[in-house]
C-alpha cells in the first residue's frame, strides 16, 4: 500500500471526557471528524507505542463501528503500526480489551501496546444515536488526564494525517490474518475469537465448578440480560456453555448495532425486561421471579445485580464484594491489597475496609483513577455508583466479572445448602446480614439529562458559592427540614493521586452532614449534547433495627435539601429527574 498525506484543520469540541469521546454519530461521520481525533492519538502517544506496535481496535459493536475499524486500520497502517488485532466483527467487550492487551501474546510473541475502544457505553446506538472512541495503555486502562489533555490540545492543532487509503477492506467476519506490504514494510490485521482470551481470564480467577453446581441446583435459578451489547457475545460461552445455566436464562443477548433500539444502560429504568422478570415491574408476571438476575451495559463493564424482588445498590455490591471475597474467590485467596470508590459512591465500601483493616481510596469519577493504584498494587477490589465495579485482574470495570463474583459468593455461602433440605441463602439475605453487620447507606442518584449547559454551570456556581458560610447553609437547611443532622462541612473534591501525584480539580461538590450523611452534585462528563446534572443522596444508618425502610422514604428529608439548596427547579425548568437510580 502506498501512503498519503492529508491535509485537515481542526475540529471544535473534541475533548475526551470521564470515558472517552462521545459524540452523535453523524458529528463522527463530518469529514476528518474520526481522522483528526485517531492522528491526535498517535501524535500524544510516545513513537514506540506507534512505530512498529500492536495496537487493539474493537468495541461494543454500535453503528459505526465497521466503517471506524477500516479508517483506523488505514491510519494505523499510515503511522507504521506494525499489527492490528481485531476481534471477530469488531465485537470485544470494555474488559475484554483490556484483558487482551494484558495477556494476549501473537504467534510471534508479539503483545499489544495499547487500544482504541469503539464505544459510547451506556448511550444508546443507531444511526441517529452515538458513537465513541477512547484510547487504553499498556496497562491496559483508560489513558490517564496527561495523555487525553494531550490528545485534545493536538486536535486544535492538527494540519494533517497520513492514511493508506488504497489498502483493501479487511474482512472483519472471518479469523485470520490479513498481510500487507507498505512503504515501511509489513503490516497485518489479525482477527482473532472475542471471547476466547476474556473467557480464560475468568477461568484463572473463580472457581467455575462451584459456580456451576449452583446453577445446576434445583434450588437457584439465574437470569442475565446483555441488553443486546456486546455482553452477548459473552454470555452464551461463560454462563451456558463453561457454567451449565439454560438457554432460556439468557435475555437479549445477541449483540445488535442499535441495542434493538434500547437504552443499553443497566438499571432500574433501562433494564425494562430484566426488573419485570426478576418481579420489580409494576405488575406481577404471574411467574416466580429467578433467585439472580443481572444486566449489562453496551460495552459490558457496568453490571446491575438483583436478588428475587430484589435490587442491590451498586454502592452496596461492591461492598459486599470487598466483605466476602476472600474465602469465595480463588483469585483473592491470599487476601486483599486495599479497596477503592469514586467520590459520590457510598460510603459502604469505606466501613468494610475500616472494619478488615484494609487500605482505602476515594477517587474521582472515572475508571482511569484505579489504574494507578492498581499498578502499585495498593488495591485490589474497586467500584462506582455507576454500576461499575472490578479489580486488578484488568484496568476498567467488568460487568461479567461482577456477575462472576456474586456467583462465587452465593455459592461460597450456599456450601451447605445445595445439598438435602436447608433453605438457600439468597441475594436479599446476603445483603440485609450485611447492613445489619456493617449499617446501611440508604442511596439514591438523581440524574437531569440534557439540561441547558449554561443553567447548569450555573446552578454548580451557586452551589459552590453557598459553600462560603456554613452557617449560612445550616439555616436553610433548618428552614427546609427540622429533621435532618447539621452541615459540618462543605468543597468541591480535588484529588491527588498518591502514586503519581497528579492533581485532579473540580471533581463534584460536597455537603456533609454530621451524622456522615453527603449530598453531592456534579456534571457528566460523558453525555453527548447539553449537559447532565447528577445528584447524589446518601444516608447512614447504623442501627440495625432501622436498616429496612424503603431507601426513598429513608432519603425523603435529604432529597428535599438537595433540591431547595440547589434551586434545581429554577436553575432546570424541571420539576423532576429524568432518571433516578
Ligand atoms: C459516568 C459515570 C461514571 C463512569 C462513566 C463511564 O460518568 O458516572 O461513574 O465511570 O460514566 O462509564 P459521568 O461523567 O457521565 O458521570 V461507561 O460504562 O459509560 O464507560
Ligand atoms: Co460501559
Amino acid at each position: 500500500f502506498k501512503v498519503s498525506l492529508v491535509s485537515t484543520s481542526p475540529i471544535d469540541g473534541q475533548k475526551p471526557g470521564t470515558s472517552g469521546l462521545r459524540k452523535k454519530v453523524k458529528v463522527f461521520k463530518q469529514p476528518n471528524y474520526l481522522h483528526n481525533f485517531v492522528q491526535s492519538t498517535f501524535n500524544a502517544l510516545t513513537p514506540e507505542k506507534v512505530k512498529g506496535a500492536t495496537l487493539v481496535v474493537s468495541g461494543d459493536g454500535r453503528y459505526y463501528s465497521n466503517d471506524a475499524v477500516q479508517i483506523i486500520i488505514k491510519m494505523a497502517a499510515a503511522n507504521g503500526v506494525r499489527r492490528v488485532w481485531v476481534g471477530k466483527n469488531t465485537l470485544l467487550s470494555t474488559p475484554a480489551v483490556s484483558a487482551v492487551i494484558r495477556e494476549r501474546s501473537g504467534a510471534d510473541g508479539s503483545k499489544a501496546t495499547g487500544g482504541f475502544i469503539l464505544t459510547a457505553s451506556h448511550n444508546p446506538g443507531g444511526p441517529t444515536e452515538d458513537f465513541g472512541i477512547k484510547y487504553n495503555m499498556e496497562n491496559g486502562g483508560p489513558a490517564p488526564e496527561s495523555i487525553t489533555d494531550k490528545i485534545y490540545e493536538n486536535t486544535k492543532t492538527i494540519k494533517e494525517y497520513p492514511i493508506a487509503e488504497d489498502l483493501p477492506i479487511v474482512d472483519i467476519s472471518a479469523i485470520g490474518v490479513s498481510s500487507f506490504e507498505g512503504p515501511e514494510g509489513k503490516f497485518d490485521v489479525e482477527v482473532f475469537d472475542s471471547a476466547d482470551d476474556y473467557v480464560k481470564l475468568m477461568k484463572s480467577i473463580f472457581d467455575f465448578e462451584s459456580i456451576r453446581k449452583l446453577l445446576s441446583s434445583p434450588k437457584f435459578s439465574f437470569c442475565y440480560d446483555a441488553m443486546h451489547g456486546v455482553a452477548g457475545a459473552y454470555a452464551h460461552r461463560i454462563f451456558v456453555e463453561e457454567l451449565g445455566a439454560q438457554e432460556s436464562s439468557l435475555l437479549n443477548c445477541v449483540p445488535k448495532e442499535d441495542f434493538g433500539g434500547g437504552h443499553p444502560d443497566p438499571n432500574l429504568t433501562y433494564a425494562k425486561e430484566l426488573v419485570a422478570r426478576m418481579g420489580l415491574g409494576k405488575s406481577d408476571t404471574g411467574v416466580e421471579p429467578p433467585e439472580f438476575g443481572a444486566a449489562a451495559d453496551g460495552d459490558a463493564d457496568r453490571n446491575m445485580i438483583l436478588g428475587k424482588r430484589f435490587f442491590v445498590t451498586p454502592s452496596d455490591s461492591v461492598a459486599i464484594i470487598a466483605a466476602n471475597a476472600v474465602g469465595a474467590i480463588p483469585y483473592f485467596s491470599t487476601g486483599l491489597k486495599g479497596v477503592a470508590r469514586s467520590m459520590p459512591t457510598s460510603a459502604a465500601l469505606d466501613v468494610v475496609a475500616k472494619s478488615l483493616n484494609l487500605k482505602f481510596f476515594e477517587v474521582p469519577t472515572g475508571w482511569k483513577f484505579f489504574g494507578n493504584l492498581m499498578d502499585a498494587g495498593m488495591c485490589s477490589v474497586c467500584g462506582e455508583e455507576s454500576f461499575g465495579t472490578g479489580s486488578d485482574h484488568i484496568r476498567e470495570k467488568d460487568g461479567i466479572w461482577a456477575v462472576l463474583a456474586w456467583l462465587s459468593i452465593l455459592a461460597h455461602k450456599n456450601k451447605e445448602t445445595l445439598d438435602g433440605d436447608a433453605k438457600l441463602v439468597t441475594v436479599e439475605d446476603i445483603v440485609r446480614k450485611h447492613w445489619a453487620t456493617y449499617g446501611r447507606h440508604y442511596y439514591t442518584r438523581y440524574d437531569y439529562e440534557n439540561v441547558d449547559a449554561g443553567k447548569a454551570k450555573e446552578l454548580m456556581e451557586h452551589l459552590v458559592k453557598l459553600q462560603s458560610s456554613i452557617p449560612e447553609v445550616n439555616k436553610m437547611v433548618k428552614g427546609i427540614r427540622s429533621d435532618v443532622a447539621n452541615v459540618s462541612s462543605a468543597d468541591e473534591f480535588e484529588y491527588k493521586d498518591p502514586v503519581d501525584g497528579s492533581i485532579s480539580k473540580h471533581q463534584g461538590i460536597r455537603y456533609l452532614f454530621e451524622d456522615g450523611s453527603r449530598l453531592v452534585f456534579r456534571l457528566s462528563g460523558t453525555g453527548s449534547e447539553g449537559a447532565t446534572i447528577r445528584l447524589y443522596i446518601e444516608q447512614y444508618e447504623k442501627d440495625a433495627s432501622k436498616t429496612g425502610r424503603e431507601s426513598h422514604e429513608a432519603l425523603s428529608p435529604l432529597v428535599d435539601i438537595a433540591l431547595k439548596l440547589s434551586k434545581m427547579e429554577e436553575f432546570t425548568g424541571r420539576s423532576a429527574p429524568t432518571v433516578i437510580t
